[in-house]
């Protein structure tokens, strides 16, 4: 009895030992594959799109984008209405502790207005604020095409 006492200690010890190969906990607001369409030649307004995930333990909500190139951020959502398609503006957008809210072409997504970019910009610094949440500058890579591979 004694040494299975020694031999379940042993490799417990050894358990504990074992360096872990999952990643830490995710915390925070996280936004990813982000991303603003190039505006149409001579338009000064765009779309942009990204994925964000509440990895905080707080209910909040997302009520309003900043750019330093855009005179205005708005985040619409993509309605039917009689069979048409439609955009509707929003003020606030809730994300549930846990949950991911995806920006993407036909769904939610960013209108920047007034849009001022160098002609040889590859990116724009978008800052997204919450009801709760610290801000979050994140920077968004200029695209001709939007594709979306992540399906969740
Ligand atoms: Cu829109």
């Amino acid at each position: 009895m004694k040494k299975l006492i020694i031999a379940l200690g042993l490799s417990l010890s050894l358990l504990a030992c074992t360096p872990t190969t999952e990643a830490p906990p995710k915390k925070g607001m996280e936004i990813s594959s982000a991303m603003v369409r190039t505006p149409m030649g001579g338009q000064s307004m765009t779309a942009g799109y990204f994925q964000l995930a509440n990895y905080t333990d707080l209910d909040d909500a997302l009520i309003g984008v900043e750019s330093p190139v855009a005179g205005r951020v708005e985040m619409h959502a993509t309605e039917m209405v009689d069979g048409r398609m439609s955009m509707r503006k929003k003020v606030a957008l809730d994300i549930k502790a846990g949950e991911t809210l995806e920006f993407k072409p036909k769904g939610h997504h960013l209108m920047l207005f007034d849009v001022d970019m160098k002609p040889d910009q590859k990116d724009i610094a978008l800052t997204l604020k919450f009801k709760h949440a610290p801000d979050v500058t994140i920077i968004a890579e200029i695209v001709d095409t939007v594709t979306h591979t992540k399906h969740h």
